[in-house]
């Protein structure tokens, strides 16, 4: 038997993780991959799991104990067998107290967020993986895995649940709390969950009465988009404003620029010069990229310019953030797209690849469509949506030329912004893409 330290494995650029959950105790007997605690950071919820089996000898943090890579988290003692099944690239653990001890490396962490990644189990909260479809910050809640686990079991959705451990966290007790009065009140409680709302639910119907059906699951990330949707559909009042900018000379300019893109191994679609000319906007009326803080009483104005593009993936909607676009060439926007768009669909963004939006767009330019209305990704205060460029005769005051013009929708929380705003927003937007040299200005 040889007994060794479990030192916290290299998870990324965290400095001092609280410790949420102990999920083991002295005298347990771990499995390979079983958890042992389970961080958070203000991104994700990560579980670290045990190298290999092993009985839990002593356990060497607690609850709010803040960890760093390197720190150690457990001693396991093993049998000469397992042990040597411990993968190479030993990290630095603490000083082993007994002489037997050795650090070891251990598997990667469960981050708790949608990432279909190898590593990654994903069990729960999308929010961070998917931030058009995060809950909205009143109706964010924190629970720690097994609770998470504990609450689906039951079947209970955990954002209906009042939590009363530090910092609200939802513990055990209080999901067996919400469970026991939603017994005692049968009725109130297993009503749709509009239900106490002023919105009636929609009505369920047997479908199968009219014909053949056939029902598929939605993605996970399709029920969260589904959530955060309605949540912002239903807290923004929106106005979309429509305009059309003249991209010709755009275009003329980006079919210019084909070969050199070529060159630089990136394909230059015109969303990079909407991109642009939007950062350049935003800049200029900062109320644009703003967040209202949880009192709805003050906007919070951001300083720099992190704009999410919306991807669509075969697993639904997801909103990968470019930053600082402002400070940024075309040819590096157009490889950074290209990047993130290709790790969205491969299921493979980090919370970071998604976190830290100002300002979103949503472009089905490349599809088809003549406009459409955005749902503001809130608490962002709003969304841009691009539709199909089209060749079109735009009187010139004495003669309708063929002009390539390319529809806009821009999308505001009406509470942060007034209609004359909005339209000023989109009109200097259509303004700066019919003369990209107002970009230089
Ligand atoms: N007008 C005319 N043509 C356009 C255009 C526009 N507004 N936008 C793009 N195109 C063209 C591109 O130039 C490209 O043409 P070629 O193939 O001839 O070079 C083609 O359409 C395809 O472009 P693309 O979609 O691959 O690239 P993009 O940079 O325009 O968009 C991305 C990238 C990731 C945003 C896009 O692929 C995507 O996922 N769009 C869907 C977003 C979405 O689902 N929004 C809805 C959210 S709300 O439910």
């Amino acid at each position: 038997m040889t007994v060794k330290s479990i030192p916290l494995p290299d998870i990324g650029n965290f400095k001092d993780l609280p410790v949420i959950e102990v999920l083991v105790a002295v005298g347990d007997r771990v499995q390979a991959e079983q958890s042992l605690i389970t961080l958070e950071s203000d991104k994700a919820t990560m579980e670290i799991p045990a190298p290999f089996a092993g009985t839990v000898r002593k356990v060497l943090v607690k609850t709010d104990d803040k960890l760093n890579i390197g720190d150690a988290i457990v001693e396991l003692e093993v049998d000469d067998a397992e042990a040597t099944k411990a993968i190479e690239t030993p990290v630095n653990a603490a000083p082993a107290p007994a002489a037997a001890q050795e650090p070891v490396s251990v598997p990667a962490p469960t981050p708790l967020v949608a990432m279909p990644s190898p590593l990654a189990k994903p069990t729960q909260d999308q929010s961070q993986a998917d931030p058009i479809n995060a809950p909205s910050p009143g109706a964010a809640y924190h629970a720690s895995p097994s609770v998470r686990a504990f609450a689906r079991a039951l079947g209970v959705d955990l954002s209906q649940v009042s939590g009363t451990g530090v910092k609200s966290r939802i513990l055990k007790a209080d999901v067996t709390a919400y469970v026991k009065a939603a017994l005692a009140e049968p009725i109130s409680r297993s009503a749709p969950s509009s239900a106490g709302s002023a919105i009636a639910p929609l009505p369920s119907i047997d479908f199968t009465q009219f014909g053949a059906i056939e029902t598929v699951p939605l993605s996970r990330i399709q029920k969260r988009s589904g959530k955060h949707l309605s949540s912002c559909w239903l807290n923004i009042p929106h106005v979309t404003q429509f305009d059309e900018a003249d991209i010709t000379a755009l275009e003329d300019f980006r079919v210019s620029l084909k070969m050199r893109a070529e060159k630089a191994g990136v394909k230059l679609t015109p969303l990079v010069f909407v991109m642009k000319a939007v950062a350049r906007v935003l800049g200029d009326m900062p109320k644009f990229n703003a967040s209202l803080d949880a009192s709805g009483e003050n906007l919070i104005l951001k300083k720099y310019i992190h704009i999410g593009v919306a991807v669509d993936t075969p697993n639904g909607l997801v909103v990968p953030v470019i930053r600082d676009v402002d400070q940024k060439g075309l040819f590096e926007l157009s490889s950074e797209l290209a990047a993130v768009s290709t790790r969205a669909r491969e299921g493979k963004l980090t919370p970071e690849d998604m976190a830290g939006g100002c300002f979103s767009i949503s472009s089905l330019g490349g599809i088809g469509g003549t406009q459409f209305t955005p749902i503001v990704n809130g608490p962002e205060v709003a969304i841009l949506g691009v539709s199909r460029a089209k060749m079109s005769p735009v009187w010139d005051g004495s003669s309708f030329v063929p002009r390539l013009m390319l529809p806009l929708a821009l999308s505001y929380d009406h509470r942060v912004i007034d209609g004359a705003q909005g339209a000023r927003f989109i009109s200097a937007l259509s303004g700066v893409l019919s003369d990209l040299r107002e970009l230089i200005l």
